[in-house]
């Protein structure tokens, strides 16, 4: 075995469409559908105003959608036990965060940006996914922007550029801080809508640049691993909120609209003035932007395998200064690396959720199994695992 399947990909838009027919007696008028997304380096660096590199995953969210002649919204989901689960019918008007509440307020959140933005109509929503949820890989941003996308299919916009994608994307990121009550950068749902197949996205956050990096690593017979560790993760526990405050906190203090604006020149004067409690993550935001850059360069040298020590400094970055990692986390990095693996790395907020391991494609089964033991001697749920390659951002269908 030299490769993984992409374990749990599924047809989500032929799902939504299916479930949509059989909930409403018609068809939908069309299904968009958008991704989740692996971070290759750049964590915790976006609400600071500094670099990400993420790519989009092949699992995908749809939401397959028609508009009703009244201001009515209904969602409806199909879980994965192949039931179709509905939250309550709202009408438009009485949107506000807090109703609907749970799942359904990333769906609602995405309507009530759009009345502000002329897109004010009612719609049935079917969403079908195999986005794993809570497991670091943006499964909301996913949700949010699917939605997103649907909604502006059926008001007949056209499908947006490049630019137009990247609103889109600052809309969904509203959604997510302004009605589901979550303080999340724009990283994910970024991804989620400009990703393309075969490529990392760099993006950085101050400037609004994006540029799209050639990422052909089976080419050079390697793999990403991702390692779900199954330990739930949720942006909106406070850890996530925590970090963010603190961070805001030092850039304050430093008279500085972000930590982003911070180099690794002025690292040394900056700890100085912060308070000591402040350090570690100062120290991290300005390492990992650094980190995102040195990655940028080398992977537009096609010098690949030599990205895997600067995965190796991130994960510990994160571990030791920001901290947030969990121990499960720090186990899979551990295993993926001794077992040969070039890099490894947490993805996402953390808390829980998925590690990355750079891995040569012959030694992808000798890291997979010792992933797999370790988790097992540790008495750990069995990691699910899946190789991951770049595939393409939110569209029709
Ligand atoms: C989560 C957030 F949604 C992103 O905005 C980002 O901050 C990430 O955690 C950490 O890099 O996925």
């Amino acid at each position: 075995m030299s490769r993984l399947p992409a374990t749990e990909v599924k047809d989500a838009a032929r799902l939504a469409a299916a479930s949509f027919t059989s909930v409403h007696g018609r068809p939908p008028q069309g299904v968009w559908s958008a991704p989740g997304r692996v971070n290759l380096v750049g964590e915790h660096t976006d609400y600071n105003g500094g670099c990400v590199l993420p790519f989009a995953l092949p699992h995908r969210t749809a939401v397959a959608v028609a508009p009703r002649g009244d201001r009515l919204l209904t969602i409806a989901t199909l879980g994965s036990d192949g039931r179709v689960q509905r939250a309550e019918p709202v009408e438009l008007r009485h949107l506000r965060p807090g109703r609907p509440s749970g799942w359904a307020a990333y769906v609602a959140g995405v309507v009530w940006v759009l009345r502000d933005h002329g897109i004010e109509l009612g719609a049935d929503l079917v969403v079908a996914t195999d986005v794993p949820a809570g497991a670091g890989l943006a499964s909301s941003a996913a949700l949010e922007c699917a939605t997103a996308l649907a909604l502006l299919g059926v008001a007949e916009r056209p499908s947006p550029d490049d630019a137009q994608r990247a609103t889109i994307a600052r809309w969904a990121q509203r959604a997510e801080n302004d009605f589901v009550g979550v303080p999340t950068g724009v990283l994910d749902q970024m991804a989620s809508l400009c990703c393309i197949a075969d490529h990392v996205l760099f993006f950085d956050v101050s400037t609004d640049h994006r540029e799209q990096v050639p990422f052909a690593a089976e080419a050079a017979n390697l793999a990403v691993l991702v390692i779900d560790t199954r330990v739930r993760h949720r942006n909106s526990d406070s850890g996530y909120a925590d970090r963010r405050r603190a961070t805001d906190n030092a850039a304050r203090l430093l008279g500085l609209g972000s930590l982003g604006e911070l180099t690794p020149t002025d690292l040394a004067d900056a700890l100085i003035a912060v308070p000591r409690q402040l350090r570690p993550l100062v120290h991290h935001v300005v390492t990992e932007n650094a980190r995102v850059l040195d990655v940028v360069r080398l992977l537009r040298q096609h010098r690949y395998a030599d990205i895997g020590p600067l995965l190796d400094a991130s994960h510990d970055s994160l571990r030791d200064d920001y901290r947030v990692s969990s121990p499960e986390l720090d186990l899979a990095v551990h295993l993926a690396r001794s077992a040969g693996a070039l890099g490894a790395r947490m993805t996402g907020a953390g808390f829980g959720g998925s590690a990355i391991a750079l891995v040569h494609t012959e030694a992808l089964p000798r890291v997979a199994s010792a992933i797999r033991r370790g988790f097992r001697s540790a008495r750990l749920r069995t990691p699910r695992l899946f190789t991951a390659v770049p595939s393409q951002g939110a569209g029709r269908g």
